[in-house]
């Protein structure tokens, strides 16, 4: 498909983008403010701060799912046709959930954390009404249906256009001989992937939020409270993972723009992607390690799964990286490098990520901040990103390997690198030092580190801004022919 055909989409997927960026930056204040009063720079009365906490986890996990899903709504639509009005219903409900679940923590006082982990959103204790854990669920659900409509929008037309679905992950390549050069696109093969472990993921989703609801509404409806963590968890972990593996096909599709190599389908390629299709479900119970009432083989399991679940990550995608990079003549400019720095900083997330799985770590690590340490690199250095990558290349200047790195752009760079790996280091040291996550109020020993970890703070924020300012620029002048 020629890039006139994609143009009706790119519109929808650029104002997506604006809003993403925007949001991020907003979240991204919300952040520093917690870390802020963590590091007692200011004062914050805890329930707002658990408001803020909230709206953080929710706001950034949704904004992570959004920015990946429109930047693979763009890059499927180079291979087939793409109905505008199911992204546009799917923006709509996103929206439309953003709304409720914002009424819900600042009108309603929802503090009960972006896991709205059962049976917590019904004993408030007197801290919110029912109608506003209630309202932040249909948030939810309203978000939900809207992934569900956009993953028929890109399932259906791309197990039409390649004959099944066995055949857009590329299994006649591996299974039945067929050349790799017959199989589907990188795209096509990482798209087709997401689109089914999401939805399920997204269905779990769904119906513990539907129990929950009607647990808020009629007390005497019991559910299995460790059955409702194991759904919730699923969703949460197959969620928030999908929108890094939506992201990365940014870099599929743009770094041989920049290298001249294309991205192939090899076996490898594809064993990769069926792999992290079941290892990307099967490895949710390492969020429920402490849970010793759960059955040991699957704790187990989780355990191993996390060990393989960085295999075709790292031996996919970033080593294929390294090898089309290694000797190329890329010019490099924001969008490549940010495009690598997500690839990087999502692969050595994955490493403390793995620490955690670990059933003897996890029994000390567990509510430590080495949590938000490990998850704040594979996303803040990870997804983020890829998603700004993603928007410095839709308004670069000219072509991919003439435009070159400006010196504001350098410092932009290097302000962001910095800040957040100088922002999750404290993180992970803080929680190495059994500093517990989720606390409002922290002791005087650990006062220091948070203000430390606030100042790195302040950069990601301050670069950040820099980036979306840059990229509402360049929509401003126009793009590229
Ligand atoms: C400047 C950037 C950021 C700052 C300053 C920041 C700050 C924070 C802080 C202070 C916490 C609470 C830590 C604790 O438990 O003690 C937190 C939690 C969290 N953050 Fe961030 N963050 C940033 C970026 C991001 C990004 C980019 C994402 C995702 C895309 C993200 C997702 C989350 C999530 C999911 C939680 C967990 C919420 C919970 O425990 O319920 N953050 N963040
Ligand atoms: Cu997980």
């Amino acid at each position: 498909m020629s890039e006139a055909e994609i143009k009706p989409h790119a519109g929808a997927v650029k104002f997506t983008m604006l809003l993403s960026g925007l949001v991020f930056v907003l979240m991204m204040a919300l952040g520093l403010i917690m870390r802020a009063a963590q590091g007692e720079f200011i004062e914050l009365d805890p329930a707002l701060f658990y408001q803020i906490l909230t709206a953080h986890g929710a706001g950034m996990v949704g904004v992570a799912g959004l920015s990946g899903a429109a930047i693979m709504w763009y890059f499927v639509g180079r291979y087939v046709q793409l109905s505008a009005a199911m992204y546009w219903a799917f923006l709509g409900l996103f929206l439309l959930g953003v709304v409720l679940i914002l009424s819900a923590i600042f009108l309603g006082e929802f503090g009960g954390a972006w896991t709205f982990l059962f049976p917590l959103p019904a004993i408030a204790g007197g801290a919110w009404e029912p109608w506003a854990a209630a309202t932040f669920i249909l948030g939810y659900v309203s978000i939900g249906v809207g992934f569900l409509l956009y993953y028929l929008a890109i399932g259906y037309p791309v197990i039409k256009r390649y004959g099944g679905l066995a055949r857009a992950l590329g299994w006649h390549v591996v299974f039945a001989g067929a050349d790799p050069a017959d199989g589907p696109p990188p795209t096509i093969i990482a798209a087709a992937a997401v689109t089914v472990f999401n939805t399920l993921g997204t269905v779990v989703g769904a119906a513990v939020l539907v129990a929950s609801l009607v647990h808020l509404l009629v007390p005497g409806f019991a559910v299995d409270a460790l059955l409702a963590k194991n759904a919730i968890y699923f969703f949460g972990h197959v969620f928030i993972n999908a929108s890094i593996y939506m992201a990365v096909i940014a870099v599929y599709e743009i770094v041989p723009e920049y290298t001249g190599r294309p991205w192939k389908s090899s076996r490898p390629f594809i064993i990769a992607w069926s792999a992290i299709l079941l290892f990307v479900m099967a490895v949710y119970p390492h969020h429920l390690q402490q849970d010793v009432v759960m059955p040991g083989w699957i704790l187990v399991m989780g355990q191993v799964v996390s060990y393989l679940n960085g295999v075709p990550l790292l031996a996919v995608t970033a080593f294929s990286l390294g090898v089309y990079l290694h000797g190329s003549k890329a010019r490099w400019d924001l969008g490549l490098s940010l495009l690598v720095l997500g690839v990087g900083g999502w692969s050595i997330g994955a490493i403390p990520a793995i620490i955690d799985g670990m059933l003897v770590v996890n029994k000390v690590m567990h509510n430590t901040q080495w949590v938000p340490g490990h998850f704040h690199i594979y996303l803040l250095l990870g997804e983020v990103a890829m998603s700004f990558g993603f928007m410095a290349w839709l308004v670069r200047k000219g072509q991919a390997s003439e435009a070159g790195m400006s010196t504001l752009d350098k410092a932009t760079f290097g302000t962001y690198l910095v800040g957040a790996a100088g922002f999750t280091m404290v993180f992970l040291i803080s929680g190495a030092l059994s500093v517990p996550r989720r606390w409002a109020v922290h002791l005087p020993g650990w006062i220091l580190q948070d203000r430390i970890g606030t100042l790195f703070a302040a950069l990601v924020v301050l670069s950040t801004l820099a980036l979306v300012l840059k990229y509402a620029v360049g929509l401003g002048r126009g793009q590229r022919s």
